[in-house]
């Protein structure tokens, strides 16, 4: 048993030198925005709108609380772990292999299935940018086939994905309906991550701010349209106008797409060894660009909510073009100007994933977790060639048989996941020594607060919304009882945590972070946890059959490493 939970030790030799300290706290905000701002504000956003609402803000807000946290969490490990690493990386130095090849197999989600959202949402922006400049590219040829077919069997209003199925060429008893340009760009950007390109500071802050411009125009320019009656929208059951149309179980069923976009964060920790003053800058840079993060989405939310009713977004890919549309806001220019910016934005989000998945795998064979192949590097271009090609693979199939929102649930259940066993990670580790230009984790006691935070949450619950524990237990309404079940579970790990806070005397950060994050889980849907409990199997099932055999670590324990 305790075979599963050896650990890797990393030593101070493995401490990679020759990088030099060169990036501030700004570089650091700006690589943040890089891999941050993405897919999830651009195209995710319409549908987490169409979910909850303009109050899908809280939600917004509730995510940036919880990736603080976990990102200090993360800037707490890379401190401790001499290479550069992932979240793989620092499990297998805290809880042990086992739990390092779970977050591996959930890194696979993070990164390669998240690409899958990401390529299908760069395909909404092209298509859409060439209908605006007078190139139709046909609906079944920008969609993918359970996508159309969900929309016509089921009740969307949404003309694309209606005319793809109804338009789409048969072949046998087929029809045929692919995402062209999500195929194409994933090809591409694999081909050029084969090939090796460098992140250049300088060309990502160029592309930082041309986002940032964009966004900052969409909401300059949006701002005089906003009619705000749309913030208060008439739900058309109980014909009760709110900013929680849905209620807040409807905000919840957003938690995905809201999530999704503040992931990348993680990404900033691997730059630990390279930042000048990490333990001011590392910190600072993250939070910084977390919560500009945050305001963006909530400043952008309100524009978009104030100029459209949010019930127009089912659907929609590309929202922040949408607006602009002729049945909208109708200024042709800026729905060219946002399509294409989009474009550039989101691809730069395509290459950090499409590099960060073979990059783990790497890590992963090397500790003997996967096949050494993984390892192979391209003699002439020094990158990991055979990583790369089954990353292409692995984000190109799916793009043929997935729909965007199960994707999207299945992408963010998985990063969750990694970011609840990352600060419980941290709640594990032993006190460290204070090393000079090392970030430190602030300690802060949760004895007295933690409990304090999290039943004054329950108390302020109870006078907010006093039917929600005495239906807490009701779980027989599917649409409700999902949600609850959710709840109850939080709840109970929460009560034991605080018991926990107050015996152990932990840590707040990492508590408050692993609570936050197990709040976002409780958004889930059963077919969320099904499928992600599918996934987990299949991964169990690869590690006992190969990792647990060839892991590096159990040979050299046993003496046998050749
Ligand atoms: N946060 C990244 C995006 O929105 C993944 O594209």
């Amino acid at each position: 048993m305790n075979q599963l939970f050896r650990r890797k030790q990393y030593s101070a030799s493995e401490k990679p030198s020759g990088l030099l300290r060169v990036l501030g706290v700004w570089d650091i905000v700006f690589f943040g925005i890089a891999a941050i701002i993405g897919a999830g504000s651009f195209s995710s956003l319409g549908e987490a709108v169409f979910r909850g609402g303009p109050g899908v803000i809280i939600l917004y807000i509730i995510c940036g609380f919880a990736c603080g946290f976990t990102a200090l969490c993360y800037a707490e490990f890379a401190s401790r772990i001499p290479t550069a690493g992932s979240a793989y990386t620092y499990a297998y130095a805290s809880f042990g292999e086992l739990i390092a090849w779970i977050i591996g197999w959930a890194l696979i989600m993070e990164y390669s299935f998240g690409n899958i959202y990401v390529a299908f949402s760069w395909s909404d922006y092209f298509t859409s940018f060439m209908g605006r400049i007078g190139v139709h590219i046909p609906e079944f040829l920008t969609c993918s086939y359970p996508e159309a077919k969900k929309a016509f069997f089921g009740t969307s209003e949404n003309q694309e994905l209606l005319n793809a199925w109804k338009n789409a060429p048969i072949v046998g008893n087929l029809k045929i309906i692919l995402d062209l340009p999500a195929l194409v760009i994933n090809g591409l950007i694999t081909w050029l991550v084969y090939r090796g390109v460098r992140e250049s500071k300088n060309f990502n802050n160029v592309l930082v701010l041309m986002k940032l411009a964009v966004i900052v125009l969409i909401i300059l320019v949006g701002v005089a349209y906003v009619n705000v009656d749309n913030w208060m929208p008439i739900n058309p059951t109980t014909q009760v106008a709110s900013f929680m149309p849905n209620g807040f179980t409807g905000v919840m069923t957003a938690v995905s797409g809201v999530f999704f976009a503040y992931i990348g964060f993680d990404a900033l920790s691997v730059l630990s060894e390279e930042t000048k003053d990490p333990q001011k800058n590392l910190p600072r840079g993250m939070i910084i660009s977390l919560v500009l993060c945050t305001v963006i989405y909530i400043i952008l939310t309100l524009v978009l909510t104030g100029m459209v009713d949010y019930r127009k977004f089912d659907g929609v890919g590309d929202p922040l073009a949408f607006i602009f549309e002729k049945s909208n806001a109708n200024l042709p220019w800026m729905e060219l100007t946002v399509s294409f910016v989009a474009i550039i934005a989101i691809t730069t989000v395509l290459l950090v994933f499409q590099m960060g998945q073979p990059r783990i795998w790497y890590a992963m064979s090397r500790d003997g977790l996967m096949p050494k192949k993984f390892m192979t590097i391209h003699p002439k271009y020094n990158t990991p060639s055979y990583a790369t090609v089954i990353t292409g693979i692995v984000v190109g199939i799916p793009i043929l048989f997935t729909d965007k929102s199960f994707i999207l649930d299945f992408t963010s259940i998985g990063t969750i996941f990694a970011f609840v066993l990352v600060c419980g990670g941290v709640l594990l580790l032993p006190a460290k020594k204070k090393l000079p230009g090392r970030f430190h984790m602030p300690y802060i006691n949760s004895k007295i607060i933690f409990p304090i935070i999290f039943l004054g949450g329950l108390a302020f619950f109870y006078f907010w919304q006093p039917t929600f524990f005495q239906n807490l237990m009701d779980w027989r309404d599917p649409a409700e009882g999902e949600f609850r079940i959710s709840m109850f579970f939080f709840i109970v790990i929460n009560l034991v945590l605080c018991v926990l806070a107050f015996v152990k005397n932990l840590s707040l950060i990492p508590l408050m972070g692993l609570s936050s994050c197990l709040y976002l889980l409780t958004g889930m849907t059963h077919n969320n946890w099904f499928w992600f409990a599918v996934w987990f199997a299949i991964g169990l099932v690869i590690y006992f059959s190969y990792g647990y055999r060839n892991s590096k670590l159990q040979k050299e324990l046993n003496g046998d490493l050749d």
